[in-house]
């Protein structure tokens, strides 16, 4: 079974159903493809909706995208998540990890991005 709540992907398994909870605000920043995982596939993932890449899949929250929570997806986004992975830069900015965990939650901020 594979579920989704809000943006985020929680379990897969075996049995090859999709749940789908309507809360597109949940999600944790960073996880711009939306696998629970944050990995260089997230950057990709930015890149790609800043370039237009037609074969990037639509992202499922653009939250989770924002990872400097600037209000906004831009370069600066995949340039703060690969000196995180790579470089041991500071963490993105919550919801993103609590206590070694990381954590799904709401933007702690207002703006346009769903
Ligand atoms: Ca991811
Ligand atoms: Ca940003």
């Amino acid at each position: 079974m594979t579920v989704f709540i809000g943006c985020v992907l929680l379990t897969s398994g075996f049995l090859g159903d999709t749940v789908v909870i309507d809360d597109p605000i949940l999600f944790i920043r960073s996880d711009a493809n939306s696998d629970s995982r944050i990995n260089i596939a997230d950057v990709v993932t930015i890149v790609g909706y800043i370039t237009g890449g037609k074969d990037s899949p639509a992202p499922r929250c653009l939250d989770a995208l924002d990872v400097d929570d600037g209000g906004t997806v831009v370069l600066n986004d995949a340039l703060y998540l690969v000196r995180y992975l790579f470089l041991g830069g500071p963490e993105p900015l919550p919801p993103f990890k609590s206590q070694g965990l990381f954590v799904i939650g709401y933007d702690p901020t207002i703006d346009d991005l769903r």
